[in-house]
């Protein structure tokens, strides 16, 4: 039994985690998380007061991380600014959270010699063409495109200097895009699961060519608790769950499930900088560290994904009306 501080545990792959701990190991967890529009308290629910602390706080916040790392065994690190899209709008706070918050938890992780793992993303290796047989491996180069990425890619390397040079006991991991409840309804399918819910037509940038891998976010957790539990301290682990998709499959494969015509929906206007086709290998994790994805088949954890935003509707209505405001003063 250990106790973990769970940076941005309210936010949407945070709290799976969260949820993933309690579930399946017998750990206690203290969340840190600013409660940002992107983090809820509501996501935390039904959990048990003896094993899940919720601290309202910033991880920039050194004094306060400071506390917190004096009294836990090992800390995951998912608080970030997280959304592309954002980033091109204000990219400020991802400066602050993404480097200055990495870097204020990497010196505490150093002052208290505590393990910490840093979550990441695939959107660090940049883009590939649709039809190049390679996917991402943790030997590919470094090539972030987006404010969001460049500022993840940024983190990345100052947990792998702070490992070099100051013997931090720290592992990365670099996942593939998450689906699964809790999300948030700015992101691609919430946004268009709630816009069906609402009877608005869901919204693909561009022509929808855009490939992005999936994976279930409950996979995303129990890969993260390998890594924690058998990963070798310095080292880069690739998660995915082979699960590439164009956007256009995506939106009407979810138009199909909530048995409306699969073209009901509108091209809109596309992101500057899209990348086309993000693809993981995890060979590493599979074969060094013996995990395994859960859910194999996409339409399987869709279909879940879609019945938990029907009966959760009072978790996301509250967001909806601002998100698509906001969508809609830049023509998507
Ligand atoms: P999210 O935006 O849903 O949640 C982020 C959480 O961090 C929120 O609860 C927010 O309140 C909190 N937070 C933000 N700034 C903070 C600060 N300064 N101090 C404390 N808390 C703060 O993001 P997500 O999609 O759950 O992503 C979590 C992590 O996983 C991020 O590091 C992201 O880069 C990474 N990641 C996400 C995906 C994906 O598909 N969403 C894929 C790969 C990696
Ligand atoms: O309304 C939309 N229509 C649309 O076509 C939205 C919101 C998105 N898209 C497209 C853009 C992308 O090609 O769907 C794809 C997925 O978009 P997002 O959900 O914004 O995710 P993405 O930009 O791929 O980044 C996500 O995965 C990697 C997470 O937000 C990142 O935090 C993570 O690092």
């Amino acid at each position: 039994m250990a106790t973990l501080l769970v940076t941005g545990g309210a936010g949407f792959i945070g709290s799976n985690f969260v949820h993933h701990v309690v579930a399946h190991t017998d750990h206690r967890v203290v969340v840190l998380d600013k409660l940002t529009y992107a983090g809820n308290r509501a996501s935390l629910d039904g959990l048990p007061a003896d094993r899940v602390e919720l601290v309202v706080g910033d991880i920039a916040d050194a004094d306060l991380v400071d506390a917190l790392f004096a009294r836990v065994d090992a800390v995951v690190h998912y608080a970030a600014e997280s959304h592309n899209d954002n980033s091109l709008h204000d990219p400020r706070p991802f400066l602050d959270t993404n480097i200055i918050g990495t870097y204020t938890l990497l010196e505490a992780a150093r002052r208290h010699d505590r393990r910490l793992h840093h979550i990441s993303t695939d959107e660090v290796y940049g883009d590939l063409e649709l039809d190049d047989p390679r996917r991402f491996t943790e030997s590919t180069p470094y090539n972030p495109s987006s404010p969001y990425s460049s500022t993840k890619a940024g983190s990345d390397l100052l947990v792998r200097a702070w490992v070099r040079s100051f013997g931090v006991r720290a592992t990365i991991s670099n996942c593939s895009n998450n689906y699964g409840p809790y999300q948030h309804v700015e992101k691609f399918i919430p946004r268009q699961i709630t816009n069906v819910i609402r009877g608005i037509r869901p919204k693909l940038y561009g022509a929808g060519e855009n490939v992005r891998d999936w994976i279930h976010a409950d996979d995303h957790s129990s890969a993260v608790l390998t890594i924690l539990d058998k990963g070798e301290i310095g080292q880069t682990y690739l998660i995915g769950a082979d699960g590439e998709k164009d956007n256009k499959e995506v939106v009407e494969l979810i138009l199909s499930l909530f048995g409306q015509s699969p073209d009901a929906y509108d091209h809109v206007t596309d992101r500057p900088g899209h990348d086309l086709r993000y693809a993981i290998d995890s060979t590493k994790l599979r074969t060094e560290l013996g995990w395994t994805p859960a859910y194999q088949d996409f339409e399987t954890g869709l279909k879940a994904t879609i019945d938990w935003y029907r009966d959760n509707e009072a978790w996301w209505a509250p967001a909806k009306d601002g998100v698509e405001a906001f969508y809609a003063s830049k023509g998507q």
